[in-house]
């Protein structure tokens, strides 16, 4: 094969994205160096990184009760001994000036330190104030994908179980709700077939509304190695900006923002017009369903007439041939293919029907349950699948994939919870719009906001950070202030990371077990803790006796036996690497692919979409639909928000890093060259950004490592100042199945400063 310059320059994209990335190339098998030399650590304690759902392994060098380095774990599987930048200077988020160490009452309007005993029993009155005056739905509880699964079992059986309301939901709401929304309604069982090996498999990557060079390096660097070591595979990355995952794509494909319902059905089209399809496995596997209404193939075909390249060339202002050749490269036969995507799908109020778009490519080219192919929705946050979505912890569901309105499933709970299913309420609690909605409203009295930042990290933040006010509001958190515990009545301190044991639930249904390694600072305490001593103060105390995380973890095992969701026992997970369920005996294997034989336990030969009483998922017929708003003549330009390598959402642990901090100390707006030229401003200017409701001002930066298209901006939404908190400008309309709300688009007015 000849080396074109071409090819020369795609190379240098390679090994500069993999450095700008965060991890060094040939840090593979070795580990990525701590903050200080490995001698000077006593012991090294095995853990997981608390960021990403990459879920990377770490090993914590501790000395004098310190953690002072960390490692990759040359022994996890998931990166092999690999970390980002983040995971590397994990030490430095732990002993920071603005760590809490006392729990806070707020007086007068001043916070005041109190004891323990103090700031629960307060609590505990207040809930038992409200409840007994307007029942108990008119407290709530919002919790995090960054919880251990302890700690979401307990608050779940708190709230849904001892105090009888559904109003627990969790930032995994703004998240992960449209792909679970999206596996379920699809194959009847949420979470990925699949696995990360499927990586070193696939032939074919389909990239699409994920920058996973910044927001999972880890297995980007995978991406790389696989792509590097293999010059036949084929990346296809598909975004309205052009981001550093670019860098390495064969085919990027800039649309215009929101047209990926069009842009997937126009492939599905092509796909079947030329015969890419895989007949014998849509015949055996597969339903076509419109709505409720089942189709048959050719009434799935004449659906999708609408979407042929032709037609759909000018709304997602991409060439027909364009299209044509990446329906092509993702059927191609003999070739395995996966498609990897996170926000740029879920955060859109149609979030649900574009990740049933993605499924249907597969199923209509047979490319799923096999080695290296396979529809794989990357999870945000470190345990999004093991503590929420595994444990239940949303407004709808309960543990082990289970929804509240279902009465056996009420039933089966209520039997190990120990309690009276008729406790259980059949009718979901509010999920996040709805519950900050009640809180602004009055209708929600008490709110319990455990690890995660809403009044920096919900959309349309001005009439919720009203609402945060109003109500009686504890904050569990480990620093102080940030912008929702300044809201707060009661501040509890947290311990952090690697100060507490649990266990996380990884993007690829691998469950990890993190050691606790050193004593949390001053009074900060595990947050089980804390939600169990208010349960005793409500007088629950029956129904958590537990003494150890190994007891509420073995009662929530029990929940998964039997519903192909079987997790591992504790002294397992505190030995091995992880390991991914369906483990059923559980001394047995783990499972590598899902619905598939000879992988999946419950699957004797060839596939079955079990999920599905008849055994056939879902090819959905789902037209395209535009964004909520759409750009006007009062509000011309789209606005995305997402996020950078360096911070953490709204960044409390990363602006504590210095190297972290001095990488990226603001954050911006991202602007096409022509649009900047348009409103008249430089590179570094203040640009103001208006929305319907509400505005930021952001230094412009044109040219910089995300370049959107003409018409749309993008901006990270890190930034604590409130000038520059772009949550003040987002919209929150959500998906009407998903609730998920619509970080990625609205409508909004750019101007010189
Ligand atoms: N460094 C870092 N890593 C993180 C996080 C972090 O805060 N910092 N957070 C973690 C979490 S919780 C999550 S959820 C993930 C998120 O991971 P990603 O979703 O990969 O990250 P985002 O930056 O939110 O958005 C991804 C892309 O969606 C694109 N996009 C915008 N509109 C559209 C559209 O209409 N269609 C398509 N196809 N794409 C569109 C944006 O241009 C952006 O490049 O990251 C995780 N990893
Ligand atoms: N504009 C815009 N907004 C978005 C998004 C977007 O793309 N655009 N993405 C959305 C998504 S996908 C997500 S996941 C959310 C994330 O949004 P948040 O969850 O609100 O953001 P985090 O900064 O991760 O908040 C976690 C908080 O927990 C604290 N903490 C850390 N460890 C512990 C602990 O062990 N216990 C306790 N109690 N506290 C702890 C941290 O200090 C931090 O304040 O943001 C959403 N908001
Ligand atoms: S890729 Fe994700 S899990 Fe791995 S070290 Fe980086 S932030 Fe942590
Ligand atoms: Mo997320």
């Amino acid at each position: 094969m000849k080396f074109s310059r071409r090819d020369f320059l795609k190379a240098i994209a390679v090994s500069t994205a993999l450095v700008s990335s965060g991890c060094s190339p040939d840090s593979g098998g070795r580990g990525a160096q701590g903050t200080t030399s490995q001698h000077d650590a006593e012991k090294w304690v095995k853990g997981v990184c608390r960021y990403c759902g990459v879920g990377c392994g770490v090993l914590a060098g501790v000395s004098k009760g310190k953690i002072v380095a960390v490692k990759g774990d040359p022994e996890n599987t998931v990166n092999k001994g690999r970390l980002c930048v983040k995971g590397i200077l994990l030490p430095k988020i732990m002993d920071t000036k603005d760590r809490l160490l006392h729990p806070m009452v707020k007086k007068d309007g001043q916070f005041v330190n109190v004891s323990w005993d103090e700031a629960l029993d307060l609590i505990a009155v207040k809930f038992k104030e409200a409840i007994a005056q307007f029942g108990p739905d008119s407290v709530g509880y919002y919790g995090s994908g960054q919880n251990i699964a302890e700690e979401a079992y307990v608050a779940n059986k708190l709230f849904k179980g001892a105090i009888g309301t559904n109003n627990i939901d969790g930032n995994p709401r703004t998240c992960m709700a449209s792909a679970v929304a999206g596996y379920v309604s699809t194959f009847g069982e949420d979470e990925p077939m699949g696995a990360y090996a499927d990586i070193e498999q696939a032939d074919v990557f389909f990239i699409i509304g994920a920058n996973m060079a910044e927001a999972h390096p880890v297995l980007y660097s995978r991406l790389v190695d696989r792509k590097n070591s293999n010059p036949n595979v084929k990346i296809i990355v598909v975004d309205p900006r052009r981001t550093r995952t670019a860098d390495i794509a064969d085919v990027f494909l800039q649309f215009v923002p929101g047209t990926d319902l069009a842009l997937l059905n126009s492939m599905a089209y092509v796909i079947i017009e030329e015969n890419l399809v895989d007949r014998d496995f849509i015949d055996q596997h597969t339903n076509f369903m419109q709505g409720e209404k089942k189709l048959s193939f050719d009434e799935f075909k004449t659906f999708l007439a609408d979407y042929a390249p032709d037609k759909v060339t000018g709304l997602i202002d991409l060439p027909a041939e364009k299209i044509r050749e990446v329906a092509r490269l993702f059927a191609a036969k003999g070739q395995n293919t996966m498609s990897m995507w996170t926000m740029g799908l879920n955060q859109r109020i149609r979030g649900t029907w574009a990740n049933n778009l993605v499924h249907n490519l597969h199923l209509l080219t047979g490319k799923i349950c096999r080695p290296g192919n396979t529809p794989f929705s990357l999870t945000g946050q470190p345990s999004a699948c093991g503590s929420i979505r595994e444990v239940g912890a949303l407004s709808h569901l309960l543990p082990a994939h289970r929804v509240v309105a279902n009465p056996k499933h009420r039933e089966e709970i209520a039997k190990i919870w120990g309690i009276d299913p008729a406790k259980m309420s059949p009718k979901p609690g509010y999920h996040t719009i709805e519950l900050f909605r009640a809180a602004a409203s009055g209708a929600l009295k008490v709110l319990w906001v455990v690890c995660t930042n809403p009044g920096q990290s919900i959309p349309n933040l001005k009439p919720y950070r009203a609402g945060m006010e109003k109500t009686f509001m504890i904050v569990s958190e480990t620093y102080h202030p940030t912008r929702t515990s300044e809201l707060a009545d009661v501040v509890l301190p947290a311990a952090l990371w690697m100060e507490k044991e649990g266990v996380f639930g990884n993007g690829e249904r691998r469950t990890q077990h993190l050691a606790k390694a050193v004593e949390a600072p001053g009074e900060a305490k595990p947050d089980v803790w804390a939600l169990i001593e208010v349960a005793k103060r409500l007088g629950f105390e029956d129904l958590f006796p537990y003494k150890t995380n190994d007891e509420i973890w073995e009662e929530y095992r029990k929940c998964t036996i039997g519903t192909k969701m079987e997790l591992p026992p504790y002294a397992r997970l505190k030995k091995e690497r992880g390991l991914t369920w369906p483990v059923p005996d559980p001394n047995g294997p783990d499972t590598y692919i899902r619905y598939a034989a000879p992988y999946d336990p419950y699957v004797k030969e060839g596939i079955r979409f079990y999920g599905k009483p008849d055994g056939r998922a879902v090819i959905f017929a789902r037209p395209q639909a535009n964004p909520q708003e759409m750009p006007d003549a009062d509000y011309p330009f789209y606005l995305s928000t997402g996020r950078v390598l360096e911070h953490w959402h709204t960044s409390t642990m990363t602006m504590n890093v210095p190297e972290l901090k001095r990488a990226m100390p603001e954050m911006y707006v991202e602007l096409n060259q022509s649009d900047a030229e348009k409103i008249g401003v430089n590179d570094g200017e203040l640009v103001k950004i208006t929305s319907r409701r509400g505005e930021c001002q952001l230094k412009a930066k044109i040219n910089g490592r995300g370049q959107p298209r003409p018409g749309m901006v993008y901006v990270p939404f890190h930034d604590t100042e409130m000038i520059r908190m772009i949550n003040f400008v987002t919209i929150d309309a959500f998906d009407d199945v998903s609730k998920q709300p619509e970080y990625k688009i609205c409508a909004v007015n750019l101007a010189k400063a």
